[in-house]
């Protein structure tokens, strides 16, 4: 799979004409998280601020923290609907048939029957069905549909600002807020324009800062701060010139441990597991001082060339990404390594 190196897709604007007189299903990626959530959040507040109905969905697993949002800002959605009801797809935060979750071999299926072309047809506008896609992860050839990607955007809701900024309000600057607070790893990483946008963002919510940062906290569970403690222990360290990668593996929280671990000191950070279906799970993250210096991209220089030699899926951007397929952690992890260490020997 090659990636394709354009960072930003959108062309053109977000004409709300597109939407009329259609049944419009918004769906967010499986393990929803807040940016996908708030992003989808933000769209039906945008159709219905246009006396136009839609429906929130997501595949079927939506995270704690998430769920607690949706209760306490009173924001419906369903798990897992009949798809034949809905002739326009929307999708949040997500650009592939893998997040789909338990939902995919229905969109599949339903794709198939219509006999849709992906990619080819650059409207997105097929036979009875649409499909748009708002997200900021890189875009792959197996990538569902190139509209609305840009990778230089941090959240997708910083992405959906700079699309429709001009029609938020209140609310939606609040959800915009938190998407990209969520994503972002509370700042961990930034930039000139994404200051700005959180900015505005801020300004139109109408909330402090405090009071935002207090909503978007994440106390873990106590099997997560377990799964730290317990990935701690297992980490292995390998300095390579300057730099420092650190290795380890549990089987859940992949993702979680490899953030934490950056927050230790590692510029490189991966982590493997076996999950209960018996596929290895590894997340990585890199962190951007390390990105910057070494024009590092987690996608291009690690995850895309362990899927070459390994097949599975892949998925992330340039700091954060992950890798599933059937190999043993010992050998993914080795390979992993190699990679990192020939990247590292040509600089
Ligand atoms: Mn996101």
């Amino acid at each position: 799979m090659k990636t394709i190196k354009k960072n930003n897709y959108f062309k053109k604007k977000v004409d709300i004409k597109t939407f009329f007189e259609k049944k419009i299903l918004l769906v967010c990626h499986e393990n929803t998280d807040l940016d996908s959530f708030c992003s989808a959040a933000i769209f039906k507040e945008f159709l219905s601020n246009n006396k136009i109905n839609s429906t929130i969905c997501v595949p079927s697993h939506i995270n704690e923290q998430t769920t607690n949002f949706a209760k306490e800002y009173n924001i419906d959605f369903v798990v897992n609907p009949e798809l034949e009801k809905f002739n326009f797809f929307i999708l949040f935060d997500f650009n592939d048939f893998e997040q789909f979750g338990k939902m995919r071999l229905k969109f599949e299926e339903l794709l198939k029957n219509k006999k849709l072309g992906f990619n080819k047809n650059v409207k997105n506008n097929f036979e009875g069905i649409s499909l748009f896609v708002f997200d900021h992860h890189v875009v792959e050839e197996s990538s569902i549909s190139k509209y609305f990607s840009d990778a230089t955007k941090l959240s997708t809701t910083e992405l959906l600002f700079e699309l429709i900024g001009k029609d938020f309000n209140e609310k939606m600057f609040f959800y915009a807020c938190i998407g990209m607070i969520e994503d972002t790893g509370r700042f961990l990483v930034g930039s000139t324009n994404f200051f700005n946008a959180f900015s505005k963002c801020l300004e139109g919510s109408k909330k402090s800062y405090a009071n935002i940062f207090k909503i978007a906290k994440h106390d873990p569970p106590e099997c997560e701060k377990i799964a730290f403690l317990k990935a701690l222990k297992r980490a292995e360290i390998i300095k390579i010139k300057n730099t420092i990668i650190v290795l380890s593996n549990i089987s859940f929280y992949q993702g979680a441990v490899a953030t934490k671990l950056l927050e230790f000191g590692a510029d490189v950070s991966i982590v493997c597991g076996i999950e209960k279906n018996g596929i290895t799970n590894l997340s990585a993250r890199a962190e951007t001082f390390f990105k910057e210096k070494n024009n590092f991209n987690l996608m291009n220089h690690l995850i895309i060339p362990l899927q070459k030699k390994f097949g599975g899926e892949a998925g992330g951007h340039s700091g954060a990404a992950q890798w599933k397929g059937f190999k043993s952690k010992k050998i993914v992890l080795k390979e992993s390594l190699k990679i990192l260490n020939d990247f590292i020997n040509k600089k």
